[in-house]
Order: structure tokens, then sequence, then C-alpha cells
């Protein structure tokens, strides 16, 4: 984006682009220290570093939108209105978490805004958003589905015949492609023939471009954009947005598989460093309005651990309950 901030943004605005960014980035860290303490079992895939590209995409959905997520989802879920409380709690597997403590970070959802599901199958997400985008059309509501996925989720089947058939539909879609250069230990270059993914959208006769995905603000305008498009019924756009995740692809990953130059060098570009700076120079907040922002982060955030520690674990007399889902009837037995 050219010109100051304030010209196009109110100073709210600014400053919930900051907040939510920061939240992400303290959720994960938290959590990755919570993991260490022991109060929470299992993987987590923390998405520290990209986290402009989750604010970014979901500022510039509504309430009423819905996204698709995945393995990597705390970032997307926090960006669409998740309560840090119930995501901490089902982290640390306790029955007060959004699954009741039995699906951990992998297994996030709350239809009540709009979030359709983390999702541990890699392009898992694909044909829930089209769906969810079918029914809009076919209610004629004004709504769109947004599916978040990683540079090795476009190499998956499911991408390939969803964009096909979201691209002939022209259905209310948006392919939101993070990528950040490696799936598990593969470096992009060694999973496709291609660099920049954005241009397989053409074969499915919609948009696709590129975005730096360490700019929050480029990101929002993206995804703005492609909404506009969607609802207008001129059907979906893929949004390539260029990010790194700083660490390994999950907790205890050893990363031998990448250079730690590289990782310095994305470090200098950091979303939450550069935006706070650009927030300072172009007086939008003073240094004492950034630390209270942190400061209420770090509120938030105990208060969502001391919930979770605090929680009942799930009792193993109730392992079956839950299981199927009636969602006409809106019933789970
Ligand atoms: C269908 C399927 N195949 C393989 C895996 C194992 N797996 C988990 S994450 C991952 C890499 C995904 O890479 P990418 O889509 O780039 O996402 P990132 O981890 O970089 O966010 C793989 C292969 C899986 N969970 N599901
Ligand atoms: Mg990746």
């Amino acid at each position: 984006m050219t010109g100051k901030l304030l010209d196009k943004y109110k100073k709210s605005q600014a400053a919930r682009f900051y907040r939510q960014m920061k939240l992400v980035r303290e959720f994960e860290l938290r959590a990755i220290e919570e993991r260490r303490n022991g109060l929470i079992p299992g993987f987590i895939h923390s998405c520290v570093g990209q986290e402009a590209t989750a604010i970014g995409a979901c500022e510039a959905l509504t309430r009423e939108d819905v996204i698709t997520s995945t393995h990597r989802g705390h970032g997307h879920l926090l960006g669409k209105g998740g309560d840090p409380k119930y995501m901490m709690a089902e982290l640390t597997a306790r029955s007060a978490g959004y699954c009741l403590g039995r699906g951990g970070s992998l297994h996030i959802s709350d239809f009540s805004i709009g979030i359709l599901g983390a999702n541990g199958i890699v392009g898992g997400g694909f044909p829930a958003a089209a769906g969810a985008a079918l029914a809009f059309t076919m209610r004629k509501e004004a709504r769109v589905s947004l599916s978040f996925f990683g540079d090795g989720a476009i190499n998956q089947g499911t991408f390939h015949e969803t964009a096909n058939m979201a691209g002939l539909w022209k259905l209310p879609v948006i392919f939101f492609c993070e990528n950040n250069l490696y799936g598990e230990g593969t470096p992009q270059h060694k999973q496709a023939p291609i660099r920049d993914l954005a241009i397989r959208a053409e074969s499915y006769g919609f948009p696709g471009l590129i975005v730096d995905g360490t700019d929050v603000i480029a990101v929002y305008e993206a995804v703005l954009d492609a909404r506009e498009r969607a609802l207008a019924g001129e059907g979906p756009t893929l949004v390539e947005a260029k990010t790194y995740r700083y660490r390994g692809h999950y907790e205890g990953d050893p990363m031998v598989y990448r250079d730690p130059a590289e990782l310095e060098e994305w470090r200098k570009r950091d979303a939450i460093d550069t935006f706070r700076q650009r927030l300072l120079q172009e007086k939008v907040l003073t240094d004492t309005e950034i630390k209270d922002i942190d400061d209420e982060i770090q509120t938030v955030l105990d208060e969502a651990v001391e919930f979770s520690a605090g929680a009942p674990k799930p009792v193993a007399a109730e392992a079956l309950q839950g299981v199927y889902a009636d969602t006409h009837n809106n019933k789970v037995f």
C-alpha cells in the first residue's frame, strides 16, 4: 500500500491489525511454553512468522463468511474470532475446550462464527469450502467462504477437483495459499515444477495473484478485492501469499533441512515488527498505546491458561458421546 495508513484506515482499524497479529504471535509462544511445561499434550504446528496472512485475510471477512483451516490453524481461528480461552482449553485437552478436549489443536471449529474447522488432513478443507460457497449461492446469501491451505496442499487432488468445479460454477470461494516455502521438510521447489503457485488459477478460469505475506495491509486489500469479485458473481480467486514459518513444521522438529541464514533473512521483514514501526513512524499509535495492547494480550493469555489448567479433563465413560452428528437436527450423539 502506498500513502499513509490514516489516509485509508481509521486509527481503530490500524490498531486492530496490530493487536490481532500480536495476539496470534503471543498465543503461539504461550502454547509452546505450556507444552514444554507439560500442560499441553500432543502436536503443535505453530504459525509464528505467518501472522499477517491469517489476520490480513480474516479482517477482510465478515462474521457471516466462513473459513476452512489447516493443521497450522491457530492464527486463522483467532483471526476469525475464535476465543483464546476455549482454544487453549482444547489444546490442553480439557472438556471446556472447543471440542470438549477430544480434538486438540488440529480439530477446532466454531460454526457460530464461521470456523468450519481446522483439519489434520492436508487438502481436506477445499471441498467443504466449496460446498459452503455453493450453499450460499443456492440460498442467495451474500457470504463467501475462504479456504486456507499451504504450498504442499495445492498439489493434492482435492485442490484441483474443487478449483475446477468452483471455477465452472463461479462459486464465491477464495483459495488462500500460504506459501511458506516448505511442506514438512521438503522445500517447495522439490514439490512442484513452478515457483508461483498462483498461475494454477488460470487453468480453472479464475484469477490468481501474488501478495507479500509479510504485509498485513497488502493481504487485507487482496482478500477484500477477491471477496467483492465473489459477491458480484464473478467466481473464485486464488491468492498466493509468500510467507515463512519461523519455527519447525511441528514443535520438536530438528529443522535439519533448512539454512538458518534463510530464517534470519525473513526475520528482518517480520510482519509485526515492520507494522509496529510503521504505526509509530506515521504517529498512528504511541509507544504507550502499543504497550497497552501488548499488556492486554498478556492478560487475555494468562486468563486462558489459568482457565484451562483449572478445567476438568474429559472422562473415559463419555468417550463414545459426541461421535455422531445429525446436522439436520443439530444434535450430536
Ligand atoms: C492427506 C495428508 N497427507 C500427508 C499428511 C502429513 N502432513 C501433515 S502437514 C504436511 C505438510 C503440509 O505442507 P503445507 O501444505 O505446505 O502446509 P504447512 O505445513 O507448510 O503449513 C504433511 C505432508 C497429512 N496430514 N495429510
Ligand atoms: Mg508449506
